[in-house]
């Protein structure tokens, strides 16, 4: 009987254990087609501090990727915690360092963010970057997602070169805390031989001629203009061609940066702020205001004029935070921020005169690598401390919270924007765009990281591989902001949106179709797979108009059963489940 439940079990697992296309970006909905790998309980952690909660595994060509969420309170994962991952990359319990009932090749302690590959003659040390370990988010959470190079050494026995079948456990240590799973030998993974579908690649150039591209970049001790470093900068800002370039840890005089735009751009004409702390903006709108927003002098504010192109000014703000493991320094400014912000909004008690519904980002190196709250802050106004700065306070124009831009790199399913691998921590996001959406409406964003482009791309836009990498440890972020077709006082501009029907029919035979309603034109591509994540046909890859559009999926010669329906562009994916019944 136990046999029969076994092998039951296996044939389950490598039937449920198909690739899919995760992002580690903070992001989770493209975990919701993955199944549940285990589901811990609730309550069972005894002196333990983390409550693991659901499991996942999956995998794409180059990474495993782990998923857990947790009951208990949020926290770091990086730093100040005691879970363990153990991964038996042979399937084979008398290989590497056994613990819980299997043979872990690798340990990884989250917290020390180190590790230990365990060969048959001894130990090696392991740190991140010896296995591409990425994880998200960078700040306190109660989920979390993680990927591991297929092709780490830290993955190989001495049994098995390739990463195909494995167990895994995460167990938060001393004993007595809670173990996932709760009987030994650990979770089961199967990786199979489908092919996951490269990201699609952000281009470069702008949807719209007309968007107003910004630029955000922490520029590594006012690397910009040192020699050394110069020509990565000028490939970059050539490549990306910005409108406003937004800059943190930039200490130098900005008559140099004048001279470096013109020369980059002798076509146009470009205006510099002032220099604030190491704050400084680059623009080829005047700078009509600017000043420090902030008493730690960590946040600047301009007033661009973008009267001609944008039907309105806009308000930069340009934060530095403190960095590391200054929680109430960042937690100070955050609040600081947005009772800032109220006074200016009701009082009229500001750095300049404020017109109602100007649109405004909040951009910059925020460093953000703790607590939460220094986010929610800054985005939803939930100031921390009340009695030093007084209420909470809603930042956006219409009473709701400001938006957190999610950008991926152009080129990989990663949204790290700060990267060092030399440091014991792993690449993180640092570095934020947050907007007023009740009055800016986003075109296409993306961050630039070059060691993660392919060698044509890199051509096209005369780009180096080390571009990104070697000029900064942080990466620009890129955001274009789409002019409205009108803006006036208190008018909002409704968020792009793709509507996507339920396929019908659905059982379907011979076909079925899928209708999706656009508010603006958009790249789609739609694919089907099978139940196994195996590729099966492309239905479409085009540039659509905005307005109604059929997807159209024809029994071709296929066999019956579950297939699933794929529509994504760079900014959405959604999977849809048809059933063909012949
Ligand atoms: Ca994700
Ligand atoms: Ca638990
Ligand atoms: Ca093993
Ligand atoms: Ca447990």
């Amino acid at each position: 009987m136990i046999c029969k439940t076994a092998f039951l079990a296996v044939i389950i697992s490598s039937f449920i254990y198909a690739g899919h296309p995760i992002s580690i970006d903070g992001l989770f909905e493209d975990w919701d087609n993955v199944p549940l790998s285990y589901q811990d309980q609730e309550g069972d952690m005894s002196l333990g501090m983390v409550d693991f909660a659901d499991f996942k595994i999956t995998y794409d060509n180059e990474f495993l990727f782990i998923y857990f969420s947790i009951y208990s309170n949020d926290f770091l994962l990086q730093d100040n915690n005691s879970v363990n991952l153990y991964i038996d990359a042979d399937n084979d319990s008398t290989t590497g360092h056994y613990y819980f009932g299997l043979g872990a090749e690798l340990h990884w302690e989250f917290g020390q963010r180190s590790g230990t590959h365990y060969v048959a003659d001894g130990i090696i040390p392991v740190e991140h970057r010896d296995i591409t370990f990425r994880s998200s988010p960078t700040i306190t959470s109660q989920e979390f997602e993680i990927c591991i190079a297929r092709d780490s050494y830290a993955l190989q026995s001495e049994y098995s070169e390739e990463l195909v079948e494995g167990r895994i456990v995460i167990a938060e240590s001393p004993p007595n805390s809670d173990f996932l799973p709760n009987e030994p030998g650990g979770v089961p993974f199967y990786i199979g031989e489908d092919l996951i579908p490269e990201p699609i690649p952000i281009s470069f150039e702008k949807r719209h001629d007309d968007d107003i591209r910004l630029v955000s970049h922490n520029v590594w001790s006012s690397a910009l203009i040192n020699d050394d470093y110069q020509e990565h900068f000028r490939r970059i800002y050539q490549s990306l061609n910005p409108d406003i370039v937004v800059l943190q840890e930039m200490y130098e005089n900005t008559n140099q940066l004048h001279s470096l735009f013109n020369s980059w751009f002798p076509d146009e004409q470009w205006y510099v702020s002032n220099q604030f702390r190491d704050n400084i903006i680059i623009s080829k709108y005047p700078v009509l205001e600017q000043n420090f927003f902030t008493s730690s002098e960590r946040t600047m504010v301009s007033l661009l004029d973008t009267e001609d192109e944008l039907g309105k000014n806009l308000i930069i703000f340009n934060s530095h935070l403190a960095c590391c493991d200054n929680d109430e320094s960042r937690q100070y400014d955050a609040d600081e921020f947005v009772s800032n912000w109220r006074e200016w909004r009701n009082n009229d008690n500001g750095p300049f005169t404020l017109v109602d519904s100007t649109p405004f980002v909040h951009v910059g190196d925020f460093n953000l690598v703790g607590n939460r709250q220094q986010l929610t802050t800054l985005t939803e106004g939930d100031i921390e401390d009340e009695n030093v700065f007084g209420d909470d306070y809603a930042l956006d124009w219409d009473g709701t919270p400001i938006a957190d831009l999610f950008s991926r790199h152009s080129h990989k399913r990663m949204g790290y924007t700060w990267r060092y691998d030399y440091s014991s921590y792993s690449p993180g996001k640092l570095d934020y765009i947050l907007y007023s959406d009740s009055v800016i409406d986003t075109s296409k964003h993306f961050v630039l990281n070059t060691l993660t482009m392919d060698s044509t791309s890199l051509l096209f836009y005369g780009l180096d591989p080390m571009d990104s990498y070697n000029s900064s440890d942080h990466s620009p972020r890129v955001l274009d902001i789409k002019i409205p077709d009108n803006v006036g006082i208190g008018s909002s501009i409704i968020p792009k949106s793709i509507k996507i029907s339920a396929p019908y029919p659905n059982p379907f035979n011979p076909q079925t179709m899928i209708q999706i309603e656009l508010d603006q034109s958009t790249y789609l591509q739609a694919n089907v797979y099978d139940i196994n994540g195996r590729f099966v046909k492309k239905l479409i890859e085009k540039d659509f108009q905005s307005g109604r559009h059929e997807i159209k999926f024809k029994n071709n010669g296929l066999t019956s059963g579950i297939y699933f329906i794929k529509i994504q562009n760079v900014e959405i994916q959604r999977t849809l489940k048809v059933v063909l019944l012949k």
